[in-house]
């Protein structure tokens, strides 16, 4: 089944929206299989966007995700990464349209509320990246696959 990796990005505790923001997937019906909160060391942000090694924005966002605790989920469900990356909202701030996350919550791209892996290989990848097997919860939804 499709994982999707998703981080809320320390501005959001600080603002306290962790809540409605993780509400948007909810709602959608997509289904949770795992949640913490934590802190981010170099090593693993830095693991998390190799991709971005070099690019001139690269520091800033090490920086910021280990800036204080982010909200680490991981979600399941067929089609959940396009489902997702479209409730978020595209990276581009002038793109984003309200409704979505980004659209609704920043006017910031480097500080853009929220990262949701980008396809279902790196949902994989960062899934297992960012949880213990054992962090992830199996449950029964027969009904999941229906909603999307
Ligand atoms: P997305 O998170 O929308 O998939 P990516 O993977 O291209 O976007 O970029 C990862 C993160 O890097 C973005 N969420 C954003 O915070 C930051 N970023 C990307 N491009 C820029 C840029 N030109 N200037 C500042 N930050 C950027």
């Amino acid at each position: 089944m499709e994982r999707c990796f998703v981080m809320l990005k320390p501005g959001v505790v600080n603002r306290r929206i962790v809540g409605e923001v993780i509400s948007r997937f909810e709602r959608k019906g997509l289904k949770l299989i795992g949640l913490k909160m934590m802190n981010v060391s170099k090593d693993l942000a830095a693991e998390h966007y190799v991709e971005h090694n070099g690019k001139e924005f690269y520091q800033s966002l090490i920086d910021y995700i280990t800036s204080g605790p982010v909200i680490a989920m991981a979600w399941e469900s067929a089609g959940c990464v396009s489902a997702i990356r479209r409730l978020c909202g595209p990276t581009k701030v002038e793109e984003q349209m309200p409704g979505t996350i980004r659209g609704d919550f920043c006017i910031h791209m480097g500080m853009n509320v929220v990262h949701a892996s980008d396809s279902p290989e790196s949902g994989e990848r960062e899934v297992s990246l960012w949880f213990n097997k054992n962090e992830l919860c199996n449950w029964s939804d027969p009904t999941a696959d229906t909603w999307i």
